[in-house]
């Protein structure tokens, strides 16, 4: 029995939470490093994993627990156990054995458990690593990776060999919050099983982090989706982060749209203001019920927070259900960026926008020579607000190193939300261009292009490399003979890729698009008269004859013999299309900016168009050329090919405050540089800038992210605007400080050991710069014998603190402590998700002899830091603050005598009717 066949009888228990388990065992710093002397091991708290090594018998212990409690399947204690993440304990190199005893200890137990009637699995844990593939570690430099697919894969390979060997018998992706990190497991784990030739499910789960909906790198579940859905994936699901209540839509979602079995085990609500999961078995085990009830699931258990008594409790209310019945696989292809692009019928015509190609535009080439690149994004935002649903990116050209290129520029992009948006279609003729840059993106991508030019193997080669990184592809009509250009041909060579890619590569048929060759016509060459009407035929016999693919073609080509008029090109793009179009092309690689369309064209000048596209006219072509030359005589046409190019974004033309505020807001710096001297002008100085405008779009950036309505890097790019912004005024600053004070102050800021995430803290780093302090930023991970030492040396007036996870709340206390036996009087600033104020009120502030002040978001900062540093003002906002903190205390204290059992509750209900 395995787990494919018991998932179609029953719904499966998954067990619950291990690090909270663990923590629940209170261990000592010795019973992470066992008998294991290992000096190196400076960091060991909270390295879970570890335990496999040194304390196996608490591991054994847990998964028992579980296991009594009624899991069908337990996971291993390996969410951690890869180089990437170990090496932040300078242990990777034991990554692989604690992985495989990892799995070992699994696996001893869930056989002691296991009977022919209820057999008992092991799903392997795979954790997303601490690092992203698809975020920069740096704001200013956006196309920087700590982490590389490559490193990830060799690491992720590792752990999936050493699990398989220890014996698992599924393979759990889970807390997914970069797809990219997520593609790489699933490529990691299919190949590590290929090679020992077994098959394991493979589960992915997914945490959400805020109230977009969306994965900490910016994806919806849908683009998700689409990103894995070219793997043989068992089940997906949720889990961490939210508490059962608040996956309930994006369940539904899953549900209703992935092709698989569904999974849920959320954490025991959301974390408190302490850091604690509080929701009881008596709020989990009903909500879990509904889920169950209403057929939507197929595998339950827990997460952060949860118990062997939750897993107790779930295994009652599955008994006797009916599990979830996958949804069938859509017949619709679907792509994705960060968020998905599904053709549905409606969508008759996909237009890829042309531009952002070295070869097809000679800005776009000028501006990657020059390394302009953020100039070269803008190419790319305007075609999508030009319309364009999908980007084609090449890098070919003979002078530049086309691999660094394309990876910059898809780096570039992955960081710009408004264009990372849209599925990207990357087109290189060299496939070491073409696989770097797969290697980069998050979405579904199409690889544009592979064809039988260099032979069979080749062919299915690249073929297998579009699979593995589950990518849709382009196949052009070349073969070993050269490039198809008759009818017949065409269709020859589409319907022995078709049957290659279907019947021996696997890859779906809704995911090939062949493109028949759009040559030039009208080049005055009589054999290139019919290349077009040809493309349209073979385009109908494919759509009849191959079932599922696509068309697609670069319909520029079709009029280069009229370069530098731009008129009769578009033209001819309009007819061409008309015509392709309606017999089954359903992309094109086009300049979306194109205005004209085949309703605009005289009647006069369709007929000589048309006869030249459609070849139905002996002569047409001299005709259209004399068109054309007519057409570049009338003067005021030359004008407007000119004018194009300049044309003005709409909201260049609201005020000087507008513009600077939706800069900001959209995170667009091209013109910061106009705007901001126009400022200066307006403005009596500076910093008044950064006070006025600037801080007002940081606030509603603050706003819209709060309300879900903005999602992480569309924040982290405002961020880099603003920094931007504040780089300009700098010299202006600086020159204003003559005879003031050098800076407002000294800042230390710190993400508190324990913790790798940053990116609320660079935004506080950018913020306190903008306000004239100057920031000592240490990085991340930093103990707190490393703060005291910085702080003292640089003689810092404040401190910050920052933490994402709950561990870090303990160690905020544990610096402070850390502070106050070292003598230090510098105020302390604390912000971060978990963080609150009145975990401050309660177990921060008491400990220490300065204030700790709890901070809201980065835009409240300078405000703060300003109070705590003018002499004034300090002791009235400390009075304040602590009076605040009374209060909170005060509550609380009422609060918790408050909270009584479920029962005591009932008894005391309100009766209005006695
Ligand atoms: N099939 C597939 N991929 C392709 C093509 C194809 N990729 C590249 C190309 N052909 C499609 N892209 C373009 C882009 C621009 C132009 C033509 C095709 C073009 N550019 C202007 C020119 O050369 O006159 C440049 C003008 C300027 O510099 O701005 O025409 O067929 N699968």
């Amino acid at each position: 029995m395995t787990i494919r066949d018991s998932i179609k009888e029953r719904i499966l228990i998954l067990d619950g939470a291990m690090g909270t388990m663990i923590q629940g065992y209170k261990l000592t710093e010795m019973d992470f490093r066992g008998n294991l002397e290992l000096l190196q091991m400076l960091n060991y708290q909270g390295n879970n994993d570890m335990l496999n090594l040194t304390r196996p018998d608490i591991i054994e212990d847990i998964h028992r627990r579980y296991l009594k409690a009624g899991a069908d399947i337990i996971s291993t204690n390996t969410f951690s156990a890869q180089r990437i993440s170990q090496a932040d304990y300078h242990m990777e190199d034991f990554s692989y054995d604690i992985a495989l005893q990892g799995a070992k200890l699994a696996r001893k137990c869930a056989d002691e458990y296991s009977t022919t009637n209820k057999p008992r699995f092991v799903a392997g844990s795979i954790g997303p690593t601490n690092k992203t593939c698809s975020m920069s570690p740096d704001v200013s430099d956006p196309a920087k990776r700590d982490l590389t697919y490559d490193t990830l894969f060799h690491a992720y390979s590792e752990q999936v060999e050493a699990m398989i060997k220890g014996g698992i018998d599924a393979i759990l992706i889970e807390t997914i919050f970069d797809t990219l990190n997520a593609k790489v497991a699933i490529d990691a784990s299919l190949s590590e099983m290929r090679k020992v030739g077994i098959d394991l499910p493979i589960m992915l789960s997914v945490t959400i982090t805020d109230l977009s909906g969306r994965t900490l790198s910016g994806q919806t579940l849908e683009a998700f989706l689409a990103s894995i859905s070219s793997y043989p994936i068992f089940s997906v699901g949720l889990n961490c982060s939210f508490g059962a209540e608040q996956m309930r839509p994006y369940i539904k979602e899953l549900a209703s749209k992935a092709p698989y079995y569904i999974s849920i085990y959320p954490n025991a609500g959301l974390p408190n203001s302490m850091g604690e999961y509080d929701e009881t078995t008596e709020i989990m085990v009903p909500q879990m019920r509904t889920y169950v009830d209403e057929g939507l699931v197929n595998i339950i258990g827990g997460c952060c927070g949860t118990t062997d008594e939750f897993i107790a409790g779930y295994t009652q209310i599955v008994k006797d259900k009916l599990p979830h019945v996958p949804t069938p696989v859509s017949k619709e292809m679907i792509l994705s960026g960060l968020e998905q692009f599904r053709l549905t019928p409606e969508i008759t015509f996909v237009n890829v926008g042309e531009r952002c190609n070295v070869a097809g535009s000679r800005k776009f080439l000028r501006l990657i020579k020059e390394r302009n690149y953020e100039e070269a994004l803008t190419i790319a935002r305007k075609q999508v607000d030009d319309g364009a649903l999908v980007l084609d990116i090449n890098m070919d050209d003979g002078l530049l190193e086309a691999k660094d290129e394309m990876v910059h520029f898809v780096n570039m992009i992955s960081s710009e939300p408004e264009i990372a948006r849209v599925p990207l279609m990357i087109d290189s003729s060299d496939w070491d261009v073409v696989v770097a840059a797969l290697k980069c993106v998050q979405g579904k991508s199409i690889v544009n292009s592979i064809s039988l030019k260099e032979g069979e193997e080749t062919f299915i080669r690249h073929a297998k490399d579009v699979l593995r990184y589950g990518a849709a592809v382009v196949v052009m009509c070349f073969d070993e003979e050269g490039q198809a250009t008759s009818f017949e041909r065409r269709i020859e060579i589409a319907s022995r890729a078709y049957k290659i890619l279907t019947e021996q590569v696997g890859i779906q048929a809704k995911d090939i698009i062949f493109d028949p060759n759009i040559l030039a016509i009208c080049t005055g060459m009589k054999e290139h008269n019919n290349y077009a009407v040809e493309f349209i035929r073979a385009t109908e016999w494919i759509k009849k004859n191959l079932p599922g693919a696509h068309i697609s073609g670069g319909v520029s080509n079709l009029s280069f013999s009229f370069r530098g008029n731009n008129y009769i090109r578009e033209a001819m793009h309009a007819v061409f299309l008309y015509h392709a179009i309606q017999v089954g092309m359903d992309f094109g690689i086009v300049n979306p900016a194109t205005k004209i369309t085949y309703a605009d064209i005289p009647q006069d000048e369709l007929k000589i168009i048309e006869d030249v596209v459609l070849d139905r006219e002996e002569g047409a072509d001299e005709k259209l050329i004399e068109l054309a030359n007519r057409i570049l005589a009338q003067k005021d046409i030359l004008k407007q090919n000119g004018k194009e190019s300049n044309q003005q974004e709409e909201w260049r033309n609201s005020s000087l405050e507008d513009r600077l505020v939706y800069a900001l807001r959209k995170g667009i710096s091209n013109y910061l540089n106009d705007d901001i001297h126009e400022a200066l002008e307006k403005y009596p100085n500076a910093v008044s800038i950064i006070e006025g405008p600037l801080m007002r779009g940081m606030n509603e950036v603050g706003d819209l992210f709060g309300a879900g309505k903005m999602f992480l890097p569309q924040v982290v790019k405002t961020a880099r605007t603003m920094k931007d912004a504040v780089a300009i005024l700098q010299p202006y600053i600086e020159k204003e400080k003559v005879g003031g004070k050098a800076t407002a102050g000294k800042v230390l800021l710190a993400t508190v050991k324990g913790d790798v995430h940053d990116i609320g803290k660079n935004i506080v780093g950018v913020v306190m710069a903008c306000n004239n302090y100057e920031v000592i930023d240490m990085g991340v991970m930093v103990p707190a014998d490393k703060i005291i030492k910085k702080a003292k040396e640089e003689c810092v007036d404040l401190i910050g603190l920052s933490g994402l996870i709950t561990p870090s709340l303990h160690e905020m206390v544990n610096d402070v402590i850390a502070f106050k036996e070292a003598g230090l009087h510098i105020p302390v600033m604390v912000g971060g998700a978990t963080t609150s104020k009145l975990h401050v009120a309660l177990k921060i502030a008491p400990l220490y002899d300065a204030p700790v002040v709890w901070v809201k978001d980065a835009s409240v900062n300078p405000s703060i830091a300003a109070s705590l540093l003018n002499e004034a003002e300090r002791p009235a906002f400390c009075e304040e603050l602590n009076k605040s903190y009374e209060k909170l205390r005060a509550n609380y204290k009422e609060q918790q005598q408050k909270i009584l059992s479920l029962e005591k509750a009932r008894e005391n209900k309100l009766n209005l009717f006695d």
